[in-house]
């Protein structure tokens, strides 16, 4: 936005942010005298009470603050202690996340829904095999049946997932033996994604819910609806209508724009408006239009989510994540940027208007003041997507900007899934995750972690997340990424074969022998759920315990900043994963609350909670834990039995 007053220059562009394309226009904005978000970060001083979680405003006989160098020392008007209002101020942090993925889900569905019953003509279902699979995994009997016929019982099954009141989820069908026993046990199975939010947002109401303990099996059982629920039906079901992504070279960073064509951003989180460009960038009819006002061609580009979704699936290039979102519209380059759902900063509206940059909001979920809405409609994508291509082209032929596109773009591999990792181990005829484990078994590799998530301009753009990995890779631990955070490491370089050699030796060894990278880019936030299924296989091919809590795994969100990112950290918690979230964790240390989620969860057979602002010190952390649960599993002496021969080599793939 533009700035009234003088913009502080205390801290370098490179201190915030290690992306240099993203260092450039940060100093170009200052320059122009435009605030961006990582100028805002540094000025913006967050409360030092509701940092910590220290306050309620749950009814107007407060808003109450507790003292969080001593949190016992009072209680709110009502006589809520600390441990409930930092329980429930999580619960509705989890309930946010989890009702934006489940809504994300169930707007997936309703489309999968219109494509079956013939209404939405312009999607279809691409990938019949994934339809089969999905379907069996949820107790569809597909043999003998038409495609669309098991589509329609898919659609019947998956609505459960949202509107079922009791019950349990289709996908739970999924989840370890063991696992789902120990949920069973403890009446934490999700049963329907809008029952669970509703009654995790009825439970926090002043007066209500006040035993931490019990809350925070709601705040499960609502996050479990999330992973097991909402985010997976949108990621299966994507993969069933625009394609299961299989590896695919792809370019990522600034350097993607073009300053001779017409540049059109999309961001955000839904495929549908997307796919629906992606189409309509290659008729003819603009293209020529697009040349008539003097451009080379039309440059469609991804940024953040659903960026990172559209390069896995069909190699779209990348410009950048979220850290990089309104520094990208400092280029003068980009004429549209055209946006969805989640993760849409409000300062993208007055940064566009700086640089004369359509801003185009196309959900009736999500619009911005400033904004030019267009509504996406799936039954008539082209009504929407021709509007977009007619601003942009014009906004082209009347460039008022200066254009100066950072030069930084970088190739890496993405478009890694569950049943990739499968076939990628194991060939067509033999696919299992067998090897993976046998490798992990005997030691190559020393367990796996899930690093993902968001940027937050609290600290150096993407600083920890490519410190963490190069960690974590080089202790042998493999790394399999989602959203933003692979973007990060896709920016370093770490997503090729050729970062092999950055591994510790045996990790590079099975990189090597089996030609991937030692860190694989699995897509969008809403994909961790390719990391549960992937997990609870890994469980089923046996030799790594019986649930996920047994697993040598670990996850984290080092530069997390989003109530999503809480909701996929509970249901990993939840599942039994170890994770670990850096900058910072909304509870106070020494509280009773604090403790259940950092340890206590633990005793009782889930995973539990970390947190830690250093690289270094979060990648020991998940080594240190993934050493420990080798150590239950009988298999820590392995490692240092590791042979590198010819013979244990031929063994790997
Ligand atoms: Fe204060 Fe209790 Fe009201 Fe919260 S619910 S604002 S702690 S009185
Ligand atoms: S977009 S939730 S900043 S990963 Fe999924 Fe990125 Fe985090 Fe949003």
């Amino acid at each position: 936005m533009a700035s009234d007053k003088p913009i502080k220059k205390q801290v370098s562009a490179s201190e915030r942010t290690i992306c240099e394309a993203t260092a450039q226009m940060l100093e170009k904005a200052r320059r122009d005298g435009v605030l961006i978000d990582l100028d805002r970060g540094y000025e913006m001083k967050p409360c030092p009470i509701g940092v910590e979680s220290a306050c309620c405003k749950h009814c107007y006989m407060g808003p109450c603050r507790l003292n969080p160098r001593d949190p016992y020392k009072k209680v709110g008007v009502c006589g809520a202690t600390i441990d409930t209002i930092m329980a429930r101020n999580f619960a509705r942090n989890v309930a946010t996340g989890s009702a934006s993925h489940n809504d994300h889900g169930m707007h997936i569905l309703k489309l999968f829904k219109d494509i079956v019953d013939g209404h939405v003509k312009d999607f279809a279902i691409e990938d019949t095999i994934k339809l089969e699979r999905v379907a069996k995994s949820v107790g569809i009997e597909v043999e003998g049946k038409e495609v669309y016929e098991v589509a329609k019982e898919l659609c019947v099954e998956l609505d459960k997932t949202f509107s079922n009141v009791d019950g349990e989820m289709p996908f739970t069908k999924r989840v370890p033996k063991a696992t789902l026993e120990q949920w069973r046990k403890d009446g934490i199975v999700p049963r329907g994604a809008m029952r669970e939010v509703m009654e995790l947002m009825s439970r926090t109401h002043i007066g209500c819910d006040q035993e931490y303990n019990n809350l925070t099996k709601q705040i499960s059982r609502t996050a479990l609806a999330d992973g097991w629920g909402g985010s997976m039906v949108a990621t299966e079901l994507s993969d069933i209508m625009f394609g299961t992504p299989s590896p695919t070279v792809a370019e990522v960073n600034m350097g993607v724009l073009k300053e001779e064509y017409v540049n059109i951003i999309v961001h955000g989180h839904e495929p549908a408006m997307f796919e629906g460009m992606l189409a309509a960038v290659s008729d003819q009819f603009y293209i020529d239009e697009a040349k008539a006002r003097g451009a080379a061609g039309i440059n469609l580009v991804g940024m953040c989510c659903s960026g990172a979704e559209m390069m896995s699936r069909h190699g779209v290039p990348h410009a950048g994540n979220f850290g990089s979102t309104e520094a990208v519209i400092v280029t003068g380059a980009v004429d549209a940027m055209v946006v969805d759902i989640q993760c849409i900063k409000q300062g993208l509206s007055s940064v566009a208007k700086c640089y004369d940059t359509h801003l185009i909001t196309t959900n009736p979920r999500c619009h911005i003041e400033g904004a030019t809405h267009i509504e996406f409609e799936e039954r008539d994508p082209r009504d929407c997507t021709d509007q977009i291509l007619a601003k942009a082209i014009s906004r082209f032929g009347s460039r008022s900007m200066p254009v100066e596109i950072p030069k930084q773009v970088q190739k890496g591999v993405h478009g890694f899934t569950h049943e990739y990792i499968e076939y990628m181990l194991g060939g067509t005829f033999r696919g299992s995750y067998s090897p993976l484990n046998d490798n992990i078994i005997n030691g190559r590799i020393r367990g796996v972690a899930g690093v993902v998530g968001c940027t937050n301009p609290k600290v150096q753009q993407d600083s920890v997340h490519v410190a963490l990995v190069r960690e974590l890779i080089k202790n042998d631990v493999l790394v399999l990424q989602t959203g933003c955070s692979q973007i990060a490491l896709a920016k370093a370089g770490f997503l090729t074969p050729e970062a092999a050699p950055l591994a510790g030796p045996g990790l590079s060894e099975v990189c090597e022998t089996v030609g991937m990278p030692p860190v694989l880019g699995l897509g969008s936030c809403v994909d961790n759920t390719r990391i549960l299924i992937a997990a609870s296989a890994m469980v089923e091919a046996g030799g790594l315990g019986n649930s996920l809590a047994d697993l040598p795994v670990a996850g984290c969100a080092p530069e997390w900043m989003s109530e999503k990112a809480l909701a996929i950290g509970q249901y990993f918690v939840a599942s039994g994963v170890y994770t670990v979230f850096g900058i910072g964790f909304p509870t106070i240390k020494g509280t009773k609350f604090h403790d259940l989620l950092f340890n206590g969860l633990e005793q009782q057979g889930y995973g539990k909670w970390g947190s830690a602002s250093d690289p270094i010190e979060i990648a020991h952390m998940m080594i240190a834990h993934i050493d420990k649960k080798r150590k239950e599993l009988g298999i820590d002496k392995a490692r240092e039995r590791t042979l590198v021969d010819m013979s244990d080599r031929r063994d790997i793939a």
